[in-house]
């Protein structure tokens, strides 16, 4: 039988990477995106148009389009990776955090048992390290207390719990990935690590002159993004539905990060002060920005509630699902981001030089 998947949040940076996954292992994907007033989907256009892979409308705050689009697709597997899933945006918008992360999911489910297909359709949330929150034990595992420490990971850990009920009460083949943060060149630019790595890549190449950023000391087990997709599709193909941690095992913290993407970047810098003072200063690198601080804090980047110490134990992946942990090290990770967000700022600066080419020599009337 041919398989069909059906992902949700498929234009994210999770979602990109699932479909080319699938779509490698042969199957059917379709995913469903939402109407926004700017329709360019960057990190599928390189799919859309193939054979095997479908766009639906929908959206996770509407039960009818997702009961018709599963109805139409007839999915096999569901991954739903939708969600509004910044931290520091859900203490912005709580209640649509919570519509979308939490009621979501129920719709989600809900949507597979109004087509009939609880028995056929093999379901896998997106779950998150967030759950561990305020965290009372470290590293974290499956069995690991929950305490979550922001609107998101509460509306997740309603997700996370709406999923385990409809296993139990309906014998669905549903499950929860309990996924550490997975980064890469595709991340979205507001989260720390692609917010460091295009930063560092344009204060390189002159654009920029300074980075803020929030709590320096947070720690995070950091993972590639494109090793952790082939976990999601793990967790579905095991014998029975059963909840994963996905992690690499190995912690930084965002100074660490920081050091690291500069250092990629041809900078060295060297951190002074505390707290609020804190400051990266360039020690060595290009001659014009030796002695300069290129790092600072902000409070603006700070949360009500902040998590600063996740650390994943991803033994039971190992174990049951053969998953190598260690296939991207962190180190490699940084050192992939910045050589793209270096490609990619200066294709940028080309362009920009380019357009003030040209609008001198309009201005000067040697083109026409
Ligand atoms: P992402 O890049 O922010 O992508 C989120 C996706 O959700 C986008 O495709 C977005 O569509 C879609 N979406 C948002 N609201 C929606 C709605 N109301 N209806 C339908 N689609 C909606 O996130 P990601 O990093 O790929 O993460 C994927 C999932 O894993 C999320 O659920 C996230 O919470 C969870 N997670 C992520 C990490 C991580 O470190 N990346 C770790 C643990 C768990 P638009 O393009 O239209 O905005
Ligand atoms: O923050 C600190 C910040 O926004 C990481 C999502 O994918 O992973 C992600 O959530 C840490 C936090 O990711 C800045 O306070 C310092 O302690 O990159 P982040 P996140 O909050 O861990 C989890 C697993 C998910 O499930 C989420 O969907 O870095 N930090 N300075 C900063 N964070 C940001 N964004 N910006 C700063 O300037």
């Amino acid at each position: 039988m041919s398989k069909v998947a059906l992902i949700t949040g498929v234009t994210g940076q999770d979602g990109s990477y699932l479909s080319e996954f699938l779509l490698s292992k042969g199957y059917e994907v379709h995913g469903i995106i939402r109407r926004s007033s700017v329709d360019f989907r960057e990190r599928i256009a390189h799919l859309e148009g193939q054979p095997n892979f479908h766009l639906h409308f929908g959206d996770l705050g509407d039960s009818m389009s997702l009961v018709k689009v599963v109805g139409k697709v007839k999915p096999t597997e569901i991954y739903n990776l939708a969600a509004q899933s910044h931290v520091q945006v859900s203490f912005d918008s709580p209640e649509f955090t919570a519509d979308v992360d939490a009621t979501g999911v129920l719709r989600v489910l809900e949507a597979v048992r109004a087509c009939g297909l609880e028995k056929t359709c093999r379901i896998y949330q997106a779950s998150t390290s967030e759950l561990y929150g305020k965290v009372e034990e470290v590293p974290q595992n499956e069995n690991t207390p929950f305490h979550p420490y922001s609107p998101y990971a509460v509306a997740k850990l309603y997700g996370f719990w709406i999923v385990k009920e409809y296993r139990e009460a309906y014998n669905m083949f549903c499950c929860s990935g309990i996924l550490f943060n997975h980064e890469s060149e595709r991340r979205g630019e507001t989260f720390v690590t692609r917010k460091i790595t295009l930063a560092a890549a344009r204060i390189a190449q002159g654009l920029q002159d300074k980075l803020y950023l929030g709590n320096l000391s947070s720690l995070r087990d950091w993972g590639y993004a494109k090793d952790y997709v082939e976990c999601m599709w793990l967790i579905l193909q095991n014998d029975k539905p059963e909840d994963f941690v996905i992690a690499t095992g190995v912690q930084h913290s965002v100074r660490e990060f920081a050091y690291y993407a500069f250092k990629h970047a041809g900078i060295e810098l060297k951190f002074e002060g505390e707290g609020m003072n804190e400051k990266g200063i360039c020690v060595a690198g290009p001659e014009e920005l030796v002695g300069k601080v290129l790092v600072e804090v902000s409070e603006d980047f700070y949360r009500p509630t902040d998590v600063v110490n996740l650390w994943g134990d991803p033994t039971k992946a190992k174990a049951k699902l053969g998953w190598n942990p260690s296939k991207t090290s962190f180190e490699e990770l940084v050192k992939i981001m910045v050589e793209s967000d270096m490609a990619k700022v200066a294709a940028e600066g080309a362009a920009q030089k380019v357009r003030m080419n040209l609008a001198e020599y309009l201005e000067k009337g040697i083109v026409k």
